[in-house]
């Protein structure tokens, strides 16, 4: 299927100028990579929670599931577990995931499970026309705190180094090329892959100039070091004037959840069938 065969007749409605649009081109662009480097569409998943962001399945010729706020995550790894040969990709929202659905992200991470999640990090709830969530910086003036907020963001790639996850990266919505390389690479690897994407809404929270002036792209970087990651990844926190780093943090190669339920189920079957023949031998 080609890139434009990846297309939906489902009316956009993303406001003009939104950064989903490049998200939404740079992975029906790696879909289709994808698919020519040996995988069937068919065995592809994707998975959005709520918001502006989760419009993008619908946007998408694929298999997909549009599941509740907060809980793209698990949904997607119930259906890695259900579904091995899945390539199963999230879609959520930095309200959604870390906000509602941060306890789902922080077990993922845990237990390593081959799925890729993709946040819309806007650092702002869009769909519901502007309140802060746990990305935006101190002082952020929306719906909800019309005086400012009074608390500092989280770091969310800092939570999911120290929770387990094998890759991490960051993106922007300014950055076309950078983005489906990173997707890429998030999808191919083996274990639970996160990329955080500074997404500009560019109706209630407009940061592309602030952005443009600070992104630098990870050069030189050894992904494989993770007191290395950790150092580039607290160079910014969501707050601060400092630089801001896209690219991947980390990359580690380590057993995965899912391989580890199929060798696990196999054993129980195992167990169960000797157990039938041995009452079955019994009884007669
Ligand atoms: C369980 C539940 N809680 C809250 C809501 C209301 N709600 C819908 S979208 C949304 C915020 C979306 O913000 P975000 O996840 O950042 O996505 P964006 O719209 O910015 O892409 C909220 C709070 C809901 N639909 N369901
Ligand atoms: S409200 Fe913001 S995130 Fe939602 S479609 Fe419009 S620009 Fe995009
Ligand atoms: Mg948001």
């Amino acid at each position: 299927m080609s890139a434009k065969e990846l297309g939906t007749s489902a009316k956009n409605t993303w406001c003009p100028g939104c950064g989903n649009f490049a998200i939404l081109n740079s992975v029906k662009t790696v879909l289709k990579s994808i698919q020519d480097d040996g995988t069937p569409i068919e065995n592809v998943v994707l998975v959005s929670g709520i918001g502006c962001h989760a419009k993008i399945v619908d946007y998408i010729n694929a298999n997909s599931f549009y599941s509740i706020h907060g809980r793209a995550t698990p949904v997607a790894e119930g259906i890695k577990l259900a579904g091995p040969e899945l390539k199963v990709i999230g879609f959520a929202g930095d309200g959604d995931a870390y906000g509602e659905g941060i306890e789902h992200l922080v077990f993922a991470a845990k237990r390593n499970i081959d799925i890729t999640m993709i946040i819309h990090n806007n650092r702002v709830y869009g769909l519901t026309t502007g309140q802060y969530t746990p990305t935006s910086p101190m002082g952020f003036m929306g719906r909800s705190t019309p005086k400012g907020t009074l608390e500092y963001p989280i770091n969310p790639l800092e939570l999911m180094l120290a929770s387990g996850a094998t890759f991490l990266a960051r993106g922007f919505s300014h950055g076309l090329e950078q983005l489906k390389e990173i997707f890429k690479a998030a999808i191919n690897h083996k274990g639970f892959s996160l990329v955080d994407i500074l997404q500009v809404c560019v109706t209630f929270y407009n940061m592309y100039e602030y952005y443009d002036k600070r992104v630098y792209e990870l050069k030189e970087h050894d992904p494989s070091n993770y007191s290395l990651a950790l150092n580039k990844i607290r160079e910014w926190n969501y707050h601060d004037e400092a630089p801001i780093a896209l690219g991947v943090f980390y990359k580690k190669e380590k057993e995965t959840f899912d391989g580890k339920f199929i060798s696990a189920k196999k054993d129980i079957n195992l167990d169960i069938n000797a157990n039938i023949d041995k009452v079955l031998a019994d009884a007669s």
